[in-house]
């Protein structure tokens, strides 16, 4: 996506790039923010990488652009660095789907349960995790269980293509999803389809049941960038957030990425969320070093548990 900066865009970079230095600040963005964030980002990846990017910096300060619960996983994985959020109301509509109590109850009532927790939960529900999954390392991480039963939480589309290729198991899902994903109907991929006829579909597992069974490829979006760039097809149909196609073109600019046209600036698949994060949001958390993440000792700890767990069998 070719996109043109404006002059006060520019004074904002320079902005940013003079803070950063003098104050050994990184930025991490995640595939899903606006392009101009991700041009300037030290690193930009999906949230586990860039947590995990977060425990290898010497920097002091890191700024994540991202929603609310990425930047807390990288604050529970770096407990001793300063963590920035750029705006702290950029959250996750479905990370807010699943809340404490509602899910000890669940798990009161089914003891023999393991509970499996999307990386798109907030820190106090994580607590209550026995492990946490991406939408890279699901299948693999929940097959790795001993336990017959699981909960999974929150997200009901990703639990039930999970369900599908671990038929051994038995699953409770939570009623979550996410809003923009589940938007996509397959009826959109199948129009585009007829459009571009030799196009391959790929889709991220968050979409709905009808639009992950028509596609070529189902995975996250590291996985999608792997499938999209590589494939042997000019055109690929993409069903996830439309700020994948910016890495999308840089890393291969020779392909056509067709994204479902959005009406709204929050619709499919647009996360006004992650876009709530802005340059001039990134400037001032880095001037004034405000809208630090801080979190509870007890909840840090407790969270940090099942995440450790998942990053030892992946
Ligand atoms: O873990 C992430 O970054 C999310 C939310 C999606 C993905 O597929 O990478
Ligand atoms: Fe949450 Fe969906 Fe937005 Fe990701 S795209 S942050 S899952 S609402």
């Amino acid at each position: 996506m070719t996109y043109v900066l404006t002059e006060r865009e520019e004074q904002l970079i320079k902005k940013i790039n003079r803070l950063r230095k003098e104050k050994n600040a990184i930025i991490l963005a995640h595939y899903y923010q606006r392009g101009e964030i991700q041009d300037i980002a030290d690193v930009v990846g999906d949230s586990l990488e860039l947590a995990r990017k977060a425990q290898k910096t010497d920097a002091d300060i890191i700024v994540f652009a991202g929603v609310r619960f990425m930047a807390e996983t990288a604050k529970i994985l770096n407990p001793d660095k300063k963590v920035l959020h750029p705006n702290p109301e950029s959250g996750c509509p479905m990370a807010d789907m699943a809340t404490y109590q509602a899910l000890k109850k669940m798990k009161e009532e089914h003891p023999d349960a393991v509970v499996v927790a999307y990386i798109n939960t907030n820190a106090d529900v994580k607590t209550l995790a026995d492990i946490i999954v991406t939408s890279r390392n699901a299948v693999k991480v929940v097959k790795s269980l001993d336990a017959k039963k699981i909960i999974f939480v929150p997200d009901k589309f990703l639990g039930s293509f999970i369900a599908k290729q671990v038929p051994e198991k038995e699953f409770i899902f939570w009623e979550g999803f996410c809003p923009p994903h589940f938007n996509l109907t397959a009826e959109q991929l199948l129009e585009l389809k007829e459009k571009y006829p030799n196009a391959k579909i790929a889709v991220h597992p968050e979409c709905n049941t009808s639009a992950v069974e028509i596609a070529d490829f189902v995975g996250s979006t590291s996985q999608i960038i792997e499938f999209a760039t590589t494939v042997d097809a000019d055109t690929v149909i993409v069903g996830t957030e439309v700020g994948l196609k910016h890495q999308l073109e840089k890393i291969n600019p020779n392909k056509n990425y067709v994204f479902p046209e959005t009406a709204d600036y929050c619709g499919i698949v647009h996360c006004c969320d992650m876009k709530k994060n802005t340059l001039d949001k990134i400037a001032e958390v880095l001037e004034n070093e405000t809208n630090e993440v801080v979190l509870p000792e007890d909840v840090m700890e407790k969270a940090r548990l099942p995440l450790e767990r998942m990053v030892k069998i992946v």
